[in-house]
């Protein structure tokens, strides 16, 4: 091992190969340490850059004062006491966005910025059909899986970027030609002190932004400060405003296209083709590709996605629920269902206060609860169930439920007290409700 390195990389999961990749490219050799005895990179490191260090089970603040830049993972906080002292001595600290913002600076603005607590993955991939119908060679990345760095590789004309507020943290100068905080509500409170500091993270997007499009039905995503800006909201449209009115969508007075013409239901998701139509009209792409995708986008897995009507009950997967503000907005999109509303819900609820769960679960018949934060969200609840496993809980609700009613799975938390992620949920959830089927 050398005595010193210029460039450390902090945290071996998709990000970390990802920077290792970009900086061997570049010529650099930097070393890698993750506080996981067995960060799950390390057969890649391993394989594929073998004269690459690692040092794992944690930080060596030696080598860290040594730097001259660390480069950190989004799951690592910035103030983590090693990483804070690196940076007190003035050693420069950024993350993977910043590498790849700094790598497409030369470029005329290339770059679409999605953050938000919940809808980002759906508007990411709006964004990026709307662009590809209107054949320009768009890409996607980010926190939607394949990190920044490695979209580099790829020969596009736009990159469109899902960010956490952890990426966002370590992120200065991403140069959007269109971006948007979609909406704010409480998540990873673990990690922060307050909303008001997520949503300081989640807002210091705008000030990299040529155009920034915001939600007017959520203060808490107004700009600090007026920018290059324009809004979207469910209520009518006001001068050149994106919105709703008489059932149909509207930029300013145009129509643009029927509600019964967007394959996407619920009115979270008509708030996000809003916003993805006004993002991709903003780089000046014809209105007729954004017509075309709303209509044939039928929305991705594990959110509020269609399984199976078993016995004449609906079986609906929204797994990616893992935090309060998505399954509030799911049950809020059933609301007008006339059936009885199951509710499957509980894992880690990384922190939250469950209570604004409150109101949207009067609609339901019984919650049944699984997981470490169950307990916290049956006591909403009168009579709620808790159960040790998903199929415990699907078999549960089936018990309960007749035919013209709903089994929701929307887990208001994280995954990862019993589960790798949030997909690996879902599909337990699917494979539970296909077994019922088989009965
Ligand atoms: N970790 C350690 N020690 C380390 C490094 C990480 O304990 O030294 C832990 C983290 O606290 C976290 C886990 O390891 O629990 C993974 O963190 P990571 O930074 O290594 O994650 P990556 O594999 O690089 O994946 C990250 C994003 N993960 C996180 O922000 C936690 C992925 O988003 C993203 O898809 C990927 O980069 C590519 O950009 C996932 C996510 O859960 C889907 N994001 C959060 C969310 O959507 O709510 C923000
Ligand atoms: P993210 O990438 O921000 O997690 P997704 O598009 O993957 O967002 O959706 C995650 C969860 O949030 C799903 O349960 C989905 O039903 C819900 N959701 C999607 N869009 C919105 C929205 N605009 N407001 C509230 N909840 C939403």
């Amino acid at each position: 091992m050398q005595s010193t390195y210029t460039h450390i990389v902090l945290g071996l999961g998709a990000t970390g190969l990802s920077v290792v990749r970009y900086l061997v490219a570049q010529g650099i050799k930097p070393l890698v340490m993750d506080s996981r005895r067995r960060p799950p990179g390390v057969d890649v490191l391993n394989t594929e850059f073998a004269d690459i260090e690692l040092i794992a089970g944690g930080f060596d603040c030696r080598y860290l004062v040594q730097a001259s830049q660390i480069i950190i993972s989004p799951g690592i906080a910035p103030d983590t006491p090693e990483i804070q002292a690196a940076k007190d001595m003035g050693i420069e600290v950024i993350g993977d966005v910043e590498l790849f913002a700094r790598a497409v600076a030369d470029r005329k603005p290339c770059v679409i910025g999605i953050t938000g607590s919940n809808g980002k993955s759906t508007v990411t991939t709006l964004v990026h059909d709307m662009l590809a119908e209107a054949g320009l060679k768009a890409v996607m990345g980010g926190n939607i899986g394949i990190p920044a760095l490695d979209l580099l590789a790829t020969d596009a004309d736009f990159f469109v970027l899902e960010l956490s507020s952890f990426q966002l943290e370590t992120t200065y100068s991403l140069n959007c030609i269109a971006g948007t905080c979609l909406n704010i509500s409480e998540d990873h409170m673990d990690r922060y002190c307050s909303i008001s500091t997520y949503r300081e993270a989640k807002l210091s997007l705008y000030p990299q932004c040529k155009f920034v499009m915001f939600n007017r039905d959520d203060e808490l995503t107004f700009p600090f400060e007026p920018m290059n800006q324009n809004t979207f909201g469910l209520g009518v449209p006001e001068g050149d405003e994106w919105g709703i009115s008489d059932g149909k969508i509207f930029h300013g007075d145009s129509e643009i296209i029927n509600l019964n013409d967007v394959s996407l239901i619920g009115s979270h998701n008509h708030a996000n083709v809003l916003a993805a139509m006004a993002l991709v009209d903003a780089c000046g792409v014809e209105k007729e590709a954004l017509v075309t995708v709303a209509s044939q986008f039928k929305g991705l897995s594990h959110r509020c996605e269609l399984v199976a009507v078993v016995d004449g009950v609906t079986y609906i997967n929204d797994s990616k629920a893992t935090n309060v503000g998505a399954t509030v907005a799911a049950l809020e999109g059933l609301n007008t269902h006339l059936g009885d509303v199951f509710l499957i819900a509980g894992g880690d609820g990384k922190g939250a206060d469950f209570k604004p769960l409150t109101t949207a679960l009067e609609h339901v018949s019984k919650v049944i609860c699984l997981g470490k934060d169950g307990p916290k969200i049956a006591k909403l609840k009168q009579d709620s169930l808790q159960v040790s496993s998903m199929k415990e809980a699907v078999d549960a609700a089936a018990e309960l439920a007749f035919s013209g009613d709903i089994v929701l799975l929307s887990p208001a938390c994280a995954s990862l007290d019993m589960y790798k992620n949030f997909m690996a949920r879902g599909d337990d959830f699917k494979q539970c409700v296909e077994q019922l089927d088989g009965q």
